[in-house]
């Protein structure tokens, strides 16, 4: 019997505001948390100045996409009222909008999508998966990129009961797939979307996450060619919960998890590493392609 070579589908390139982002390796996300109350910065990066350098290292070490974020989205965080999320990620646009890096603003708030639009953002990344009412409106008529994340109540409570699912992986398929197409119906352009399962955010921390994990390519909307798959594990309790590692010790897990997503077909990898897991990617890259090179084996 033959060894299939080993070979994810790549995704159409992804329109992202002054970029158009291609997939024939997994591109790497930074996170940039700029508050206060960062599950795993702790706040050391809430001032702009270290926030920029923070975004300038991540650059440094490959970073494809910086996603900027002023709310936690950490299970149980307050919200953050809208002017205090403007005023910390608004100002990080437009110092970064000069370097040549894709800036994508992590926010469920219409009206922070706007600013933050008009700022010069590339790509919105949702974790409400344009549900809130005007959001779509308020990405409609750009060209940015949208990441639509599946979640299971929202993040105060999400994680306070034992979240439930019949078959997780085909239900977090059919709401991507429902918001994939309200957003088509609204008349965005099928290039300009991405989806993600929203690890951690209303999954049971073993069972729902690791078998969304195994099935990455299941979870996403049967299409043909595939949406890019957008995965964050970085240092999430998935990982904590079988390394028995607090966040700050979760590096080698979450490399791990990135690159069996990557075998899995993910896209675009949102971490906290970025040196780390840009080097992880490579290797697994060229084993990808030599795999390739070499056809099936009998
Ligand atoms: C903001 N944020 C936190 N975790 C995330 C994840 O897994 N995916 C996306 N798209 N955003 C996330």
């Amino acid at each position: 019997m033959p060894t299939a070579a080993f070979s994810p589908p790549i995704p159409e390139p992804l329109q992202c505001g002054r970029f158009k982002l291609s997939f024939e390796r997994p591109l790497v996300m930074g996170i940039l948390n700029v508050t206060p109350d960062s599950f795993s910065d702790g706040g050391q990066y809430a001032m702009h100045g270290d926030a920029l350098r923070q975004a300038e290292r991540m650059m440094l070490e490959g970073a494809d996409i910086i996603d900027i974020g002023g709310e936690s989205t950490r299970p149980g965080a307050p919200p953050v009222p809208l002017d205090e999320e403007l005023e910390r990620v608004i100002p990080l646009i437009e110092q970064l909008r000069g370097a040549n890096v894709p800036l994508s603003v992590d926010t469920y708030k219409p009206e922070v999508m706007r600013r933050a639009l008009n700022a010069g953002a590339d790509l919105i990344n949702d974790i409400w998966g344009f549900r809130m009412p005007g959001s779509i409106d308020a990405v409609r008529d750009s060209d940015c990129g949208l990441c639509v994340m599946h979640m299971l109540g929202e993040p105060q409570t999400m994680q306070l009961g034992e979240p439930a699912y019949g078959d997780v992986v085909s239900e977090v398929s059919e709401f991507l797939n429902e918001r994939v197409t309200a957003l088509r119906q609204a008349g965005i352009a099928r290039e300009r979307i991405s989806v993600d399962p929203g690890f951690g955010f209303g999954k049971a921390v073993v069972e729902h996450n690791y078998a969304l994990l195994a099935r990455l390519a299941d979870s996403a909307p049967p299409a043909d060619p595939p949406y890019p798959i957008l995965a964050g594990m970085s240092r999430k309790s998935m990982i904590g919960a079988v390394t028995g590692r607090p966040a700050a010790e979760r590096v080698a897990g979450s490399v791990a998890a990135a690159v069996l997503a990557a075998e899995r077909g993910a896209a675009i990898l949102r971490v906290h590493d970025v040196a780390q897991t840009v080097d992880a990617l490579k290797v697994w890259a060229a084993l990808r392609d030599a795999a390739n090179r070499a056809g099936p084996r009998s």
